[in-house]
């Protein structure tokens, strides 16, 4: 049973979660969208993610620009300066290794990383700006997570030269087809023809390893899943027994995703009050929480091509697993 939230109830909450929350749980199969993941709690889980042995995607694609930085920087720079923004930077750890490419190419450069969390930012930017002197950090807040990718814009910088922007991380993977290629076309629209787009994505591989990745030994990605109910809990003063729920990472053939739910054991009644909501669940009823996509070879290219990119270059790790693609903005 559901009951609308009276505004009295919710003033003090973040709209955007309790629309999300109110919707998602109301919807069948029941769901919650993955950017609820990424509050404090669960950015230091999904971290912690990043370093799991079973965790391949962070380590492969460190792998493949460690080896590749100056090329991509000199293919993206094609003999003019270059800068370089990134969607979703966060600790931009990885990109250090371009970014010091890039110093080394032209003695320094702009970088525009662009995050929803200003904390993050603001940490990205000073350690940055201490170890690899030569970058000058222009942070820019702004969420293109959320929804349909309708509320992202990268606004022209009115630098010279050419611009490189990244979106590394496999995060393209988290988005449906459709949203994920509205947001390559918006970032084609804020760019210049010339101007360069670098699209980390995750390719298909067999089952057991995929598999494995989204459901670890130690259990840090099952933490991470249900730390979902845990903010729930916190900011909607919800109910949720956190540990009836049952963490599944299942691979979807079909739809060449990863899936991630959370599994209701028994029957169970839970109450949010500050949505004045009560849901109730049946004895393993799930709530989907994460479709993470794995592309096939070729197909993050013409995701570019569509959305006007060249396809410039690609470069993979000697398995295979993971794919860096450039495409050059046609
Ligand atoms: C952020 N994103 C690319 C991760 C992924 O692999 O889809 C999030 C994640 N979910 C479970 N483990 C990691």
């Amino acid at each position: 049973m559901s009951v609308a939230a009276s505004p009295a109830t919710i003033v003090s909450i973040d709209e955007c979660v309790a629309e999300a929350v109110r919707e998602g749980l109301a919807s069948r199969p029941k769901r919650l969208p993955a950017w609820l993941f990424y509050d404090a709690a669960g950015s230091r889980l999904f971290d912690e993610i990043t370093e799991l042995p079973e965790y391949y995607l962070t380590r492969t694609e460190r792998g493949i620009l460690a080896s590749r930085a100056k090329e991509i920087v000199s293919l993206a720079a094609d003999g003019a300066r270059l800068s370089i923004a990134e969607l979703g930077a966060g600790s931009a750890e990885k990109t250090r290794l371009l970014l010091k490419a890039a110093v080394e190419r032209q003695g320094t450069v702009v970088y525009e990383p662009v995050d929803v969390s200003a904390s993050a930012l603001d940490g990205a930017r000073k350690r940055i700006q201490r170890e690899i002197p030569g970058v000058t950090v222009a942070p820019r807040v702004m969420d293109y997570t959320r929804g349909d990718g309708h509320k992202f814009r990268l606004e022209r910088n009115g630098q010279q030269g050419r611009r490189l922007v990244l979106y590394i991380g496999s995060s393209i993977g988290n988005f449906e087809p459709s949203a994920a290629m509205q947001l390559l076309r918006r970032v084609r629209t804020g760019l210049t023809t010339g101007d360069s787009f670098l699209l980390g994505v995750d390719l298909v591989k067999d089952k057991a390893t995929l598999q494995n990745a989204y459901d670890d030994a130690a259990g840090v990605t099952a933490a991470f899943n249900r730390n979902l109910l845990v903010r729930l809990n916190s900011e909607l003063d919800a109910d949720f027994d956190i540990e009836t729920f049952l963490h599944c990472a299942v691979w979807n053939s079909k739809k060449s995703r990863m899936e991630m739910h959370l599994a209701s054991q028994s029957a169970q009644r839970v109450r949010l009050e500050a949505l004045n909501l009560t849901v109730d669940f049946a004895r393993g009823e799930t709530i989907h929480t994460e479709n993470s996509y794995k592309y096939r070879p070729g197909q993050a290219e013409e995701m570019m091509a569509e959305a006007g990119f060249a396809p410039a270059a690609t470069w993979t790790d000697e398995r295979g697993w993971f794919a860096v693609c450039l495409g050059r903005a046609r």
